[in-house]
């Protein structure tokens, strides 16, 4: 009698009332925080558990793969373990939901997409349209578990289409929150794993005006705008104002972009 940690919410204290109550031998039960935000129950001897329980006190959902079946997609509140709540859009629709979606573009926004290190750093725009979540939001989700990615395009005939990438997850900013990306699918070539080492974006650091980390000579995100996992330059730009790249898909006239990520199945 172990269920997994994440179907036990706050809502299952009453479960644990239960057991707190109803012991019919000298059980000892153990109360500890093995992390923060969860409390752990242990009933019987530490060594020799006969159960063992974790609730999660955080009452909000740690990403949107949490947020119940059902729901609707729009706007939630999530709390990523270690980060204050933060606002997201989840995209829940049919059967393939759970997506939390870390950035949206379209060819005629009014963003600008040249913003800073610490603009990006914790996101801008508008979730209902489009933005940037905030790299730094991006690397502590994506740190949590073992993470997916889809990246979907919109073509210049508006055709959609989309590539997966069966890990993801953006190392911290003292390693310049670098891109790791897993094997590739879906209906969009894999242009963000190029084999050009001057227009690859796996394991590349993330650059933006103020903070050139690219392999280039000169400063890419100065040059062709916005914020990337920026080589020596690009084979996809999705964070600029009007020519959207994916690839030879749409070279700078992609209508629309977004990026959702959510746990990977074998998790
Ligand atoms: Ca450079």
């Amino acid at each position: 009698m172990r269920p997994p940690a994440p179907q036990l919410r706050t809502q299952d204290m009453t479960l644990f009332k239960k057991l707190k109550g109803d012991p019919e031998k000298p059980f000892s039960l153990t109360i500890e925080e093995p992390a923060p935000g969860t409390v752990a129950c242990r009933l019987g001897e530490s060594s020799k558990p006969i159960v063992r329980m974790f609730f999660y006190l955080n009452a909000w959902p740690r990403d949107c793969s949490e947020v119940p079946a059902g729901s609707p997609s729009g706007i939630y509140v999530i709390q990523p373990v270690g980060l204050h709540p933060i606002m997201v859009y989840c995209e829940m629709s049919g059967a393939d939901g759970g997506w939390t979606v870390i950035q949206r573009n379209r060819q005629d926004t009014d963003i600008s997409w040249a913003e800073s290190w610490s603009t990006y750093k914790h996101g801008f725009g508008n979730v209902h349209t489009e933005f940037w979540l905030g790299t730094e939001y991006i690397h502590q989700i994506t740190r949590q578990k073992i993470y997916q990615a889809r990246f979907v395009i919109w073509d210049a005939a508006n055709n959609m289409r989309f590539a997966d990438y069966n890990l993801f997850s953006l190392d911290d900013e003292s390693q310049g929150y670098r891109l790791r990306l897993g094997a590739h699918s879906g209906t969009a070539e894999d242009a963000m794993d190029s084999d050009n080492p001057r227009k690859v974006h796996n394991n590349m650091k993330f650059s933006t005006k103020d903070r050139d980390q690219d392999t280039y000579r000169g400063n890419c995100a100065s040059r062709y705008g916005g914020g990337w996992w920026y080589s020596a330059c690009y084979s996809v730009q999705l964070n600029v104002r009007g020519g959207l790249t994916w690839g030879n898909l749409c070279k700078g006239n992609c209508r629309a972009s977004a990026i959702l990520i959510k746990p990977a199945p074998y998790h």
